[in-house]
């Protein structure tokens, strides 16, 4: 039975060691619905709200999901955000389903470009944090993705046959 317990043991810390390897690659890169889940991309949803129940790194993508025939997506600098104006646009998007990766450390700025909807609140700025920063704080910067492959494959490996061990005495 001691061998048994410790075989437990094992497995246990090993399925910790895989799960927290795992919620630190996640960590790395988020996907995002514009609006969701309660809204997208409308005339509906509150972004500032939206935005400050979220913290966003590089790396993160943001997905603008909508009607084509009823909205697009312009992104522009501050003072297009600021004056709802889409003059001098960065890029402009009308697919219905946009991908935007977060590349770096900053803030992006979007409007939809259609008459009057910028100005009934259709716009949203992003802010891009460094992962260090923000609420969900990711382990030190020394903490390679290498080491964390390495260790999840340990943990797995150790999982795997602490597992062996368990199921083969159950015959005892
Ligand atoms: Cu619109």
């Amino acid at each position: 039975m001691e061998i048994r317990r410790l075989a437990l043991l094992v497995m246990a810390v090993a399925a910790a060691v895989v799960a927290s390897v795992a919620r630190v690659a996640a960590a790395a890169a988020t996907s995002y619905t514009v609006g969701a889940p309660d809204g997208l991309w409308d005339m509906h949803t509150d972004y500032g709200e939206w935005v400050a129940a979220r913290t966003f790194h590089p790396g993160d993508n943001i997905t603008f999901t909508y009607s084509r025939e009823l909205h697009d997506v312009v992104e522009v600098g501050k003072a297009g955000y600021d004056a709802c104006s889409n003059a001098n646009n960065v890029s402009s998007f009308r697919s219905g389903n946009d991908v935007v990766t977060l590349t770096a450390v900053g803030t992006r700025y979007f409007l939809c470009g259609l008459t009057g909807h910028c100005d009934s609140g259709m716009k949203i700025r992003i802010d891009v944090v460094d992962v260090t920063a923000g609420p969900t704080a990711a382990p030190p910067a020394t903490t390679s993705t290498a080491a964390g492959c390495i260790v999840a494959g340990a943990g797995l490996g150790a999982l795997v046959l602490a597992q062996a061990i368990v199921a083969s005495m159950a015959f005892w």
